[in-house]
This record gives C-alpha cells, sequence and structure tokens, in this order.
C-alpha cells in the first residue's frame, strides 16, 4: 500500500482565480471601465491583441464552474471582486447588478460546501480613478475604503476570509517600472512609490471596516515573494540582489509588519536620485502605523526562485562560482520562463515565519503554466503540471515539520484565463479552457488534484 503523506487536520485544498482573468462580460450590467479594459484595448499592449472581454465567461457560467469545484472536492475557493462592477466610477453610484453576482456566487459556494475567501483587489482599478491619478494619488486609497465598505456590508454576513490586495509590488513594478501592466507607465519611480505607499495604507485603513461590516472574519494581504538566491559572492551582486529583495519583497512585509519601509531601500532610491529626497512628502504622520494594523494571516503567491548577477560585475570578478541551475528543458522550466524550485517555498515560508512571526500563513497562489491541450485521446496529460505541483506540496509539508503555520493552499489555477500581458496564450489551468466553445475540460493533473484532496495528502 502506498505511504500518504498527511497534511494537518483542518488543511484546506483550495484553488485560486480572479475576477478580469475569468469573469468576462467586462461592460454588461452597469459595470464600468477598468484600467485593464483600457489597457488590453490599447494596441501592441497585450500579445495577439488578447482581452478579458470574454475571458472564460465566468460571469455567465459561474454555476457551471461551482458544480466543477465541488466535483474536484475544493475546500476552499479565492476569487476577486472587480471594484468596478460594484462602483463603476470608483466612488459614488453603485450598481446592486454587480453585487448581487457576488453574492450569488457567493450563496453558490457556500451550497457547496466550498468556503470563499475573497480579493477586494486583484489589479482592475476603475479607470475613473486611474484619470484621477490612479494609486499615485491618496484619494484613491479613501476611494477603496469606500468600495471596501460597500462590498463588506454586502457580503460580510457570508464571507469570513478577505484579502485587500494581491501582489502590490506586482502592481507597482509592472504598472510603474517595466509598464508591462496596466496602466503601462515606464521608469516613473516617484509614481512607483506612491502607489506601494497608497496600497499600503488602503489596506490599513481597510481593515477595521472588513473587521466591522463581517463580524469574526479573518482578514490579510496576499503577497508575492519568490525565492531570491545569491547569484555570486561579488560585492556588486549582493548589492544587487539586497535591492532587488529589497523593492520586491522587504518593501512590503517590513511595512505591514511594523518595521517601516527599510532604510537602506530608500536610501538607495534617493541617492541614486530614483525618487529624490524632496519626493516624500506623500507619507504622512501616522501612516506607517495603519500600515501595520494587525492581520490574522499572510498569504503567499510563490512561483519559482531568482538567481540575482548584478549587470554591473567586472568581468575580473565574473569568472566567481555561480549558484547552479537547473538545465532549462522543459522539466525544470515552465513555458513562463521559471525555474521549477520547490525548495524556495519551504524557504520563502520559513522566512515569512521566523523573519515575520506571521501567525497564519495560505499559499494563496502557486502553479505553473503548460500548453498541454486534448490529445487524440481527448485527454490532457499534464504530467509536468503534476510533478511541479507535487514538489510544491511537499515542501510545503516539510515547512509545516518545521513549525510553520500554514493553513491551507490555493492553486493557480483553478482554469486556464486570461493571462495579463501574455493574453491566453499562458495556461495555467487545472482545468483546460475552449477559448472558443468555452468548453472546459478536466486536465490529469485535476483528477491527481482531486484524489490528493480526497487523501488529504501525497503519496510518499
Ligand atoms: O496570473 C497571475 C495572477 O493574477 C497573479 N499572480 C501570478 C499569476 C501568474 O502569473
Amino acid at each position: 500500500m502506498t505511504q500518504l503523506i498527511k497534511f494537518p487536520e483542518n488543511f484546506l485544498w483550495a484553488a485560486a482565480t480572479s475576477s478580469y482573468q475569468i469573469e468576462g462580460a467586462w461592460n454588461e450590467d452597469g459595470k464600468g471601465e477598468s484600467i485593464w479594459d483600457r489597457f488590453s484595448h490599447t494596441p501592441g499592449m497585450v500579445k495577439n491583441g488578447d482581452t478579458g472581454d470574454v475571458a472564460i465567461d465566468h460571469y455567465h457560467r459561474y454555476r457551471e464552474d461551482v458544480a466543477l469545484m465541488r466535483e474536484m472536492g475544493l475546500q476552499a475557493y479565492r476569487f476577486s471582486i472587480a471594484w468596478p462592477r460594484i462602483l463603476p466610477l470608483g466612488r459614488g453610484n453603485i450598481v446592486q447588478a454587480g453585487i448581487d453576482f457576488y453574492s450569488r456566487l457567493v450563496d453558490e459556494l457556500l451550497a457547496a460546501g466550498i468556503t470563499p475567501f475573497a480579493t477586494l483587489y486583484h489589479w482592475d482599478l476603475p479607470q475613473a480613478l486611474q484619470d484621477e491619478g490612479g494609486w499615485t494619488v491618496r484619494s484613491t486609497a479613501e476611494a477603496f475604503v469606500e468600495y471596501t465598505d460597500v462590498i463588506t456590508r454586502a457580503l460580510g454576513d457570508r464571507v469570513k476570509n478577505w484579502m485587500t490586495h494581491n501582489e502590490m509590488s506586482v502592481v507597482v513594478n509592472d504598472g510603474y517600472i517595466s509598464g508591462g501592466h496596466a496602466p503601462g507607465r515606464k521608469n516613473d519611480f516617484v509614481g512607483a512609490v506612491r502607489t506601494g505607499h497608497h496600497l499600503l495604507l488602503s489596506h490599513g485603513w481597510a481593515i477595521p471596516v472588513i473587521r466591522r461590516n463581517s463580524p469574526g472574519c479573518e482578514v490579510g494581504a496576499v503577497i508575492n515573494a519568490n525565492y531570491n538566491m545569491l547569484g555570486s559572492n561579488s560585492k556588486a551582486d549582493r548589492l544587487a540582489h539586497n535591492f532587488g529583495d529589497g523593492i520586491w519583497v522587504r518593501w512590503y512585509l517590513d511595512a505591514l509588519y511594523g518595521r517601516g519601509y527599510p532604510a537602506d531601500i530608500r536610501e538607495k532610491l534617493q541617492t541614486s536620485a530614483m525618487v529624490p529626497a524632496d519626493q516624500w512628502d506623500f507619507i504622512q504622520p501616522g501612516d506607517m502605523d495603519t500600515m501595520a494594523t494587525a492581520t490574522d494571516f499572510v498569504g503567499l503567491n510563490y512561483y519559482f526562485r531568482g538567481v540575482t548577477r548584478s549587470n554591473e560585475v567586472p568581468a575580473e570578478e565574473n569568472d566567481q562560482q555561480t549558484v547552479f541551475q537547473m538545465p532549462k528543458d522543459d522539466v525544470n522550466w515552465t513555458e513562463m520562463g521559471w525555474e521549477v524550485y520547490p525548495d524556495g517555498l519551504r524557504h520563502v515560508l520559513a522566512r515569512l515565519y521566523f523573519e515575520y512571526q506571521v501567525p497564519k500563513i495560505y499559499v494563496t497562489e502557486n502553479g505553473a503554466s503548460y500548453s498541454d491541450a486534448p490529445g487524440p485521446d481527448g485527454r490532457i496529460h499534464d504530467e509536468r503540471r503534476t510533478h511541479y505541483l507535487e514538489g510544491h506540496f511537499r515542501a510545503a509539508h516539510q515547512a509545516i515539520q518545521m513549525g510553520v503555520p500554514l493553513a491551507g493552499y490555493f492553486v493557480w489555477s483553478l482554469f486556464d484565463n486570461f493571462e495579463w500581458g501574455h493574453g491566453n496564450s499562458q495556461r495555467f489551468g487545472l482545468i483546460w479552457t475552449d477559448y472558443q466553445t468555452q468548453q472546459r475540460i478536466w486536465k490529469d493533473s485535476a483528477y491527481w488534484y482531486q484524489q490528493v484532496i480526497k487523501q488529504h495528502g501525497i503519496a510518499e
């Protein structure tokens, strides 16, 4: 008989999605335009000109989709709420049809025995707020609190797990530095730090509002932290690694856990004139305390390992031994070009617990993009995804054995869906989607996950 690696009794097996990536119905029932509608409708911004206009049509098919979740045995489901469906202009006028959609979804989940985990912001900011400056201005943080109040008053009796923001560092870095995400700004370092600040601030302001409207609930933010390793011991690499980890990870964790912004990173931003010393007046007294308002958990999105090599390393330092990376084949690298590195998940989970004393952690996203499609037998043999997930579940289990309070695991993603700048070209789903017919087909990894859930563990 196969031995099982069992997970703790209350450990939740789950999956995740987000509104813009699956819902479609981009302009139905009074929904306002979001920055992702605007961005994807702008030629050249998204691969192949794909948009989330229809996506996988979840807005109309949510009942069928919840039935699939139930069949898979999911114990929890993480989805996000599209702010412009609720308040088309970001504040003021409320659209009841938008609220009703999420209310029906929540009822359907609860009837199926699936615990809803709702994310308030997974990147689809109302365009009207962007037109006023988006997250670079404080008034957007104030509008977020208004939106939070409206939606948590409507759903707070039934939704008891709330996440404020998804991956603030991606909103900042991809939205304002690389420009690969909406609103598509490039090298706007001042805009970037202002955006990060107002996201963190609005997170802190929203917490008491959520707690008031959803008695007994648990609240947290979702951060993305991949495993950042030093490429070598050269000084240049060490500096580059520290800065990279600083702007992607420490900036947010330090602020959320009461340490303020990391002084070394702030100094570097100032001395390099990326964000000159006279540009920091957006930080007002009390803001840092607000960001550090106590939460119940943190959500971790983990995908890969990054190995930092500075592009300034002088030739003579370059021949120092570098970190071994797996050969670039299609088992060790996903189609996103991300290294498969399960051990990194254990390291990051340990970091969250031992460095920041986070009381409870969920893996709120983890998964892999592979384009396996239905074969002649009609099935989708995506062994690489199963292999990826199995390795990461094992690493999660090791973290639990080290004492990390990991409470659940949300596979990204339940369905193939709109992958931001990559459009429909990257498929992360357990369930395959035919974008023409909207037919859903279970991949082999979905059947495997169904078994994992049933057994509450993985094979030794
Ligand atoms: O699809 C995204 C998701 O929206 C946020 N985290 C990373 C995923 C894969 O890129």
